[in-house]
Order: C-alpha cells, then sequence, then structure tokens
C-alpha cells in the first residue's frame, strides 16, 4: 500500500481566526471557507462573549474542527484571517509536526504587531471589518452565498464598525454589507447576535464597573478609569469596557481588573485621545493592541502598584491637553475706560472685532464693550460719554492653565463671545468661539491622521 496517500500522511489545509474568536473572525473563517473549498477550519478554544449566541445557534452548520485534531499532523497551508499576530494563531499549531513549512496566506485589517506571521501572501486592506475584505474577494469572484452565511458575515461586519459609526468604516462595508443583504442576510437574527452584554453576571459586572468609575486628570486631559477586585475569572470584560467607553464617550478609558487569588491584573484600555496611545502605553507592561485599543495581563502580587505605575507612565507619555494659553488670540486690542463710545465705535469698525477689552488708568481689565453696548449709548444719545458707564462688568475672565474643556464649558455654557485670559492682573489674550472652532478643527485633522493611518481598531487582543 502506498502510505504517502493513506489519510493520516496527507497535509491539511486550513483556516484559523484569532485565538478567543470574535464575531468578525468567524465571519472572515465563514467567507475564507468560500474562496479556499478545499481548507478545514479549526476553532479556537476560546469564544469571546460577544460570539457566543451566534456560534451556539450556528456550531453544527459552521463545522469547525477542533485544534486537538491537528496533533501530529503536518499543515501545508494555514490561511489566517483577522490576525496576522503568530501569538494570536499560536494555539492551533501546538501539535503541528512542520510548523517552519507552513505556507501562511494572511487577510488581516489590524497594523503590523511586530510577531506578524511569515506569509506567503498578505491581503491587509484597513477595512472596517475583516469580513469585508474577503467579502470584496466573493463578490469580485462572483462567488454565490448561502444565506445563513450571509448572516454569519454580516454580524461580523455590524461588530467590527460599531454598527457602521466607528472612524474605520470605507465604503466597501457598506457595499460587502449590501452584498450580503442581497444573499439573504437576516438583519433580525444579526441584531440578536449584537447585544452586547449577553448574560446576567456581565450585565452585573457591567453596573459595577459604571459606578466604580473615576476620574483622573493626567497633564490636563480626562482620563476615566476603574479599579475591580475580582474573586474568579470573568468573561467578556473587554465588551464591558467597550461599553462603557461608548456610552459615556470618555476621552480614555482603563479598566483594571485585579484577580487577587491568582495574583493577576487585566488592564484594558479604549481612548478616542489623539495623544494617548494605548498599545504604546501596555507594551511597556507587556500587553498590546492598538492606539485605541489595548490591553494587558500582568502576574503581580499588588495589583494597586502596577496601576499605579500605569498611571505614572502615562503622565510621562501623555503629551500636556490645551490650555486656554494655547487657544487664546494674543494679537488684541484694548481700550482705555474714558475714551468715549464714538471712539470705541472707531476703534472696533478699525480692527473688524465685535468687542474689546477696556483697562482702566492701572492697565488693569475693568469691564468689556461690544457692539451692542455701544448700540445702547447711541440710542440714549450718548455717544460721547465715557465707555465705563456703558460697558459690561464685571468681567468673567479665566486663567492662563484652564484646560480647553472648561474654557468650552464657560464659553457655551454662559454664551460668552469673548472670554479674556488674564494671569496676575495682566491680560493675556482673548479666547473667542473662532479659537475654539480653529481648535477643533486643527484637533479632528489629528484624530483622523490617527485613525486614518491605522483605523480605530475596537476589536483589540481581548
Ligand atoms: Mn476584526
Amino acid at each position: 500500500m502506498d502510505k504517502t496517500n493513506s489519510k493520516e500522511n496527507q497535509k491539511l489545509k486550513i483556516i484559523v481566526g484569532h485565538s478567543n474568536m470574535d464575531l468578525d473572525s468567524i465571519a472572515s473563517m465563514v467567507l475564507a471557507k468560500y474562496i479556499y473549498t478545499d481548507h478545514i477550519c479549526i476553532k479556537s478554544h476560546l469564544v469571546h462573549p460577544v460570539a457566543r449566541k451566534l456560534m451556539n445557534l450556528y456550531e453544527d452548520r459552521l463545522g469547525f474542527v477542533s485544534a486537538a485534531e491537528l496533533k501530529g499532523r503536518q499543515v501545508e497551508q494555514a490561511v489566517v484571517v483577522d490576525t496576522r499576530s503568530s501569538d494570536r494563531v499560536e494555539e492551533y499549531f501546538r501539535g503541528v509536526t512542520n510548523y517552519e513549512s507552513i505556507k501562511f496566506i494572511v487577510y488581516d485589517h489590524h497594523p503590523s504587531c511586530g510577531k506578524d506571521l511569515d506569509a506567503v501572501q498578505i491581503h491587509e486592506k484597513k477595512y472596517g471589518a475583516n469580513a469585508s475584505q474577503l467579502g470584496m474577494e466573493i463578490i469580485k469572484r462572483g462567488i454565490f452565498l448561502e444565506p445563513e452565511d450571509a448572516t454569519i458575515a454580516l454580524a461580523g461586519i455590524y461588530a467590527d464598525t460599531g454598527n457602521f459609526i466607528h472612524e474605520n468604516v470605507v465604503q466597501e462595508d457598506f457595499d460587502v454589507a449590501s452584498f450580503l443583504l442581497a444573499s439573504g442576510a437576516s438583519l433580525k437574527l444579526v441584531k440578536d447576535f449584537l447585544i452586547p452584554l449577553q448574560d446576567k453576571k456581565q450585565q452585573l459586572l457591567f453596573h459595577e464597573a459604571f459606578n466604580n468609575i473615576k476620574q483622573a486628570s493626567i497633564n490636563g486631559n480626562d482620563i476615566h478609569y476603574c479599579y475591580m477586585e475580582l474573586d474568579l475569572e470573568a468573561q467578556g470584560l473587554g465588551a464591558i469596557i467597550e461599553q462603557l467607553f461608548k456610552i459615556n464617550s470618555y476621552d480614555a478609558l482603563l479598566g483594571f481588573f485585579a484577580f487577587r487569588d491568582k495574583g493577576k491584573l487585566l488592564v484594558i484600555g479604549r481612548s478616542s485621545l489623539p495623544q494617548l496611545n494605548l498599545s504604546e502605553l501596555l507594551s511597556a507592561f507587556g500587553g498590546g493592541g492598538h492606539k485605541n485599543a489595548a490591553s494587558t495581563t500582568l502576574k503581580t502580587g499588588n495589583p494597586e502598584a502596577v496601576k499605579d505605575s500605569i498611571f505614572a507612565y502615562m503622565e510621562i507619555l501623555l503629551e500636556p491637553a490645551y490650555k486656554a494659553v494655547d487657544l487664546m488670540d494674543t494679537d488684541i486690542a484694548c481700550i482705555d475706560e474714558n475714551k468715549s463710545l464714538l471712539e470705541a465705535s472707531v476703534l472696533l469698525e478699525n480692527i473688524s472685532q465685535t468687542g474689546v477689552p477696556v483697562l482702566d488708568a492701572s492697565n488693569k481689565v475693568s469691564g468689556f464693550l461690544t457692539l451692542r453696548d455701544i448700540m445702547k449709548g447711541r440710542k440714549a444719545d450718548q455717544m460721547n460719554s465715557p465707555i465705563k458707564n456703558f460697558m459690561s462688568k464685571p468681567v468673567v475672565f479665566i486663567g492662563p492653565n484652564v484646560t480647553i474643556k472648561e474654557v468650552e464649558a464657560i464659553i457655551f455654557e454662559k454664551n460668552i463671545g469673548h472670554l479674556p485670559v488674564i494671569d496676575k492682573d495682566k491680560l493675556l489674550g482673548i479666547i473667542n468661539r473662532n479659537c475654539i472652532l480653529k481648535y477643533k478643527r486643527e484637533e479632528t485633522i489629528k484624530r483622523k491622521v490617527l485613525t486614518g493611518e491605522e483605523g480605530l481598531w475596537i476589536s483589540g487582543p481581548i
């Protein structure tokens, strides 16, 4: 008998997603199977809580095989989806006898992580969902999809694009979603799969975490965090942090979960602050992920001390938040309080402004004069009266180190058009709505640069 043809000696062709399968990785595997029809899908021993409902319903249909089946076997080719990190697929290849000679084909939408697989082919479109990348390939090849598989694929796209509102969403995500709907995907089922916190225990933890959230100011940036000690290994903490982050629109949220008995600390972070790179922060503590979403698990007998070190390191990494002094307009005109309204109106016309700070004899800001105040004087036929009789006072002002958030709150809540920045009685500058708009525009560009490079990667390692 020719032994090379026996089943045991045949080299396998497989499809794998990352460990702790989530909806996008399962969706990517299902779609990959349409392209690589002679490959077997291998499942992770862990299913992410967000994907459990879908797995329960479709497990038989999917026919994913456990990694134990690969023990002692050779693998010719492995299609790796939704990751390119050798660490995140390590569990599948433990028993394989020819790891060094496997041909890897990668479909990933995450950035390179430093531990990339040595692939013969890499497809790395930065779409919102990795499933969209495989979906585009299927559309291109004119492959027909079963409605159930279209549903699974669509669930993956909804999950990784945050229902198409994450900043990483591209036209192709919509194109593929539209194709999947046309292929008979059930939106009702997709909605059912996407309920983020699925079991009671997770919902309770969500509320507990919410009640534990505290705010820290690091170099003027608002960082929210919660620190919790848990008895048992809890699943789905990433989903809880994700939900808290989304619902409350924090700039940044860090969840610290200490498992005292096991001497472990799990840290999960989400950030939309351009100046906070979570991957850089948590890599320093043995973890990783993306700029916007990262995590780490540490062995420690003193989780609170580790939390403090993470905050201390954040203080080094984090650029100071914008302050009043960075926003203000310093090219400003002032006027003496004893000048007349007429002189003031000429000045305002010349400098094309709607208001001007008023100074007293000792050069202190004594009031603020706007066109509206001048109008009142004109109506009363008092244009030759001194400004001090018509100006607004006392003046609402701020110090130079007030953060942008506080500045915004004052300008918008008190409906103030011009906010003088004063330090030790000295007028430094003025903040008006234009200064804020200019800052917002620059901030948007910064966020674009950040997310445009790498996308808003929500599906971190957790
Ligand atoms: Mn993904």
